[in-house]
């Protein structure tokens, strides 16, 4: 215990020491900004940036539904980061029908041939990651990151997410991308917000086939 309280009273102290830093970035109280890089240093697009508070649990739960639509036989979007509990939706907007399917372990399921909207949307109850394929089309690839969070984000062109309306406290922060390795860091955020940057590393592990 009092090892632990030591540990964040040097990171909170830290912190402190960054603060021209911090406002040369212009984040506001309590934002958390990363940009995303790749090995070579590339800004990367659709990598999913999350909070989870040292504390855990007891956060409020999103309800809102997410989509991934089939397009021109492509999963709109290709990667998707949901809170744990949420559901999605798979609205086919093609005129061949699709066959939605995961045997990833946080999420097993099939919607079988179908056209227009799925009469039911699926509910993702359970962190991890979730690789989406098709039956008839085997290009067709989605990601689904679920999270136990409601403090996340994804990042776009330019390699940039950013959340807001976090509390002061402890979180640590992971950065995930379909082709990449995993990579987190500790935050004790305060009033000041946080800046960062992720290099991942490629995936020396195949991430989970549909
Ligand atoms: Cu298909």
């Amino acid at each position: 215990m009092m090892a632990a309280w030591r540990l964040r009273q040097c990171a909170r102290a830290a912190a402190g020491l960054l603060p021209a830093m911090l406002l040369a970035n212009s984040v506001d109280a309590n934002d958390i900004q990363a940009t995303v890089r790749d090995a070579t240093g590339q800004p990367l697009a659709d990598a999913v940036v999350y909070a989870e508070p040292a504390r855990g649990g007891g956060a409020v739960k999103s309800r809102k539904e997410a989509l991934i639509e089939q397009i021109d036989k492509t999963y709109v979007p290709y990667v998707t980061a949901v809170q744990t509990g949420t559901f999605v939706n798979f609205p086919n907007r093609d005129s061949v029908r699709h066959h939605v399917y995961s045997f990833s372990p946080a999420k097993t399921f099939e919607i079988k041939l179908f056209s227009g909207v799925p009469a039911a949307p699926v509910q993702f109850d359970k962190a991890g990651e979730v690789v989406i394929g098709c039956n008839i089309h085997d290009q067709m690839i989605a990601h689904i990151l679920v999270v136990d969070t409601p403090h996340f984000a994804k990042t776009g062109k330019d390699g940039v997410a950013k959340f807001d309306g976090l509390s002061a406290g402890d979180y640590t922060l992971r950065a995930w991308h379909p082709t990449a390795a995993p990579a987190s860091e500790k935050v004790a955020l305060t009033a000041k917000g946080h800046a960062t940057q992720f290099r991942l590393a490629p995936r020396t592990q195949a991430a989970p086939r549909k």
